[in-house]
C-alpha cells in the first residue's frame, strides 16, 4: 500500500471569470478519485506580480492527500489546467488557470519538469498568506516555518471568500 502524502498547491486565475475558474478547479480537485481530505484557504484577489497591464488575479491554496507520485500529480494538475483552456500568453502573464505544486510532503524535487518546494512560494504574498491560513507552522526542511517567511512579505491581498 502506497503512503498517503499531503500536498499543497497554489491556484491562480486572471482570465475568463477568475473566481469561477478557481471555484470550479476546487470542485474538480474535490471530486478527483486520487485525492482526499481537500482543504481550501480563503480566496483572495491580488494585483498582478509581473506585467502590470493584465487583470487582477484570484488566488487560493489547497491541500489534500494523495498516493500519486509527484510527477503523476503534476500530470493531474496540468490536465485540469488544460480543461480550463490553458491560455498562457507570456511569462508571469495572464492565464485561465495556473495550478502550482507548492509542497509534496517534505520532499525536495529537482527534475526538468518539477521543482518542489516551488521556488517562488517563499516570496509571493498571494501564495504565502493562503498557505499560512491552512498551515501557519508548516515546517520546511531548513527548520523555518511559514510564519518566518510571512514576516518578510507584506499582506497586500483582498479577501474575497472564506475557506472551508
Ligand atoms: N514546473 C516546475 N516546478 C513546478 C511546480 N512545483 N509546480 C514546471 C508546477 N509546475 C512546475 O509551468 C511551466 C512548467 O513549470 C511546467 O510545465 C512544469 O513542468 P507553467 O504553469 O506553464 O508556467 P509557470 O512557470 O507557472 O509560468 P510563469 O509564467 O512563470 O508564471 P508563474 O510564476 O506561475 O506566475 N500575480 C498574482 N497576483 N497572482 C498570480 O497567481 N501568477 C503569475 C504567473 C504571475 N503573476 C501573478 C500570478
Ligand atoms: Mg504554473
Amino acid at each position: 500500500m502506497k503512503p498517503w502524502i499531503t500536498a499543497y498547491i497554489g491556484l491562480g486565475s486572471n482570465l475568463h471569470q477568475p473566481l469561477l475558474q478557481v471555484q470550479e478547479a476546487i470542485e474538480e480537485l474535490h471530486q478527483h478519485r486520487h485525492l482526499k481530505n481537500l482543504q481550501v484557504s480563503p480566496i483572495y484577489a491580488s494585483k498582478p506580480v509581473g506585467p502590470q497591464d493584465q487583470p487582477d488575479f484570484i488566488n487560493a491554496v489547497a491541500s489534500f492527500e494523495t498516493q500519486l507520485g509527484p510527477h503523476d500529480l503534476l500530470d493531474v494538475l496540468q490536465s485540469l489546467e488544460q480543461e480550463h483552456g490553458r491560455i498562457r500568453k507570456r511569462h508571469w502573464g495572464e492565464r485561465t488557470l495556473d495550478l502550482d505544486l507548492l509542497t509534496y510532503g517534505h520532499a525536495e524535487i529537482h527534475t526538468p519538469r518539477l521543482t518542489v518546494p516551488h521556488p517562488l512560494l517563499f516570496e509571493r504574498s498571494f501564495v504565502l498568506y493562503p498557505f499560512a491560513d491552512l498551515a501557519p507552522v508548516f515546517p520546511f526542511n531548513n527548520g523555518l516555518t511559514l510564519n518566518h517567511y510571512l514576516q518578510k512579505v507584506a499582506f497586500d491581498l483582498i479577501p474575497v471568500k472564506k475557506g472551508n
